[in-house]
């Protein structure tokens, strides 16, 4: 029989638990028997999350990744009960608009890199350190099909992707021996806020994406990500592409001139 990992023995470091991905990830760890120090902006959606999954599973922190030195206050303020982190998800992120790039509001690109690169390197330079000195763990990112697939107003959400996919790579390059894993999961068309987040709260626009036809959803990539780091300790998923059956490829786009 195939020996995964223990769950039970997870303490997981969330950012952007309050929806989404990270939500869903926070009550697959648990279910399984796992800890969870689940973060995000939005505090009120944060303790409707421990009141459902307990105290005693999950603990909580408001936090904005753009913060750094608030990142290294929650680790500080950690309890003994969820101080041993092995697993951290650096899950928060936001794509803001599908505009041309030459009608975008600048704005948006700089939340956006504040947010997908500057608090994702935030989170992993906090928390590395903690599970190299604790003998190992496991860092797992959330990238994009759009930091592999370039895609007509993708410009710096997808640009952001790929950083996350490079660091990721990169990170495994610098933990050799030191027993730290590092996973890029890279998901495809997915229900979630995200659009909602990406069209500023117009629901038409952001049920689009999804109308007819069937995207995945935050427990699909859940399963994924919690698959990944039950894997034996010798095992590393380096990226892991993942879309919806309805999602695929189409053709470059030629410019004619007629
Ligand atoms: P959601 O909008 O449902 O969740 C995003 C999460 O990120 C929220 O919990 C939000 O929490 C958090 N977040 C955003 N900004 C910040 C911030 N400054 N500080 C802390 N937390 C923040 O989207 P998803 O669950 O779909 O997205 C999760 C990740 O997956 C993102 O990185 C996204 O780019 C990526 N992704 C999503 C895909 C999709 O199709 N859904 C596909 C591929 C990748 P709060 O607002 O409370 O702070
Ligand atoms: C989210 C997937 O295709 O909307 O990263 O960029 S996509």
């Amino acid at each position: 029989m195939y020996q995964l990992l223990d769950p039970s023995r997870f303490v997981v470091f969330i950012t952007g638990a309050t929806s989404g991905f990270g939500a869903a990830a926070a009550r697959r760890y648990v279910a399984a028997g796992g800890k969870v120090i689940a973060t995000g902006r939005r505090k009120e959606r944060l303790v409707e999350l421990q009141n459902e999954l307990g105290a005693e599973n999950v603990h909580i922190a408001e936090l904005d990744v753009q913060d750094r030195k608030a990142i290294d206050a929650v680790i500080a303020a950690l309890p003994p009960e969820f101080a041993n982190i092995n697993i951290v998800l650096a899950n928060a992120g936001l794509a803001l608009g599908l505009q041309p790039a030459a009608e975008t509001d600048i704005t948006d690109w700089e939340t956006m890199i504040a947010t997908n690169i500057t608090g994702l390197a935030y989170t992993v330079r906090a928390l590395l350190p903690g599970l190299i000195a604790r003998g190992g763990g496991h860092i797992v990112t959330l990238g994009s099909v759009a930091g592999d697939y370039p895609y007509p107003g993708g410009s710096v959400y997808g640009a952001t992707k790929a950083f996350v996919k490079q660091l990721a790579l990169n990170l495994r390059s610098d933990v050799q021996g030191k027993n730290v894993r590092v996973t890029n999961i890279e998901p495809g068309l997915t229900e979630t806020e995200f659009s909602l987040v990406r069209f500023k709260g117009d629901e038409g626009k952001a049920a689009k994406p999804y109308e007819g036809t069937k995207a995945m959803n935050a427990e699909d990539i859940a399963e994924t990500i919690f698959w990944s780091t039950t894997l034996p300790a010798h095992v590393n998923v380096n990226r892991l592409q993942v879309m919806a059956t309805t999602q695929a490829f189409g053709p470059f786009d030629i410019y004619r001139e007629s």
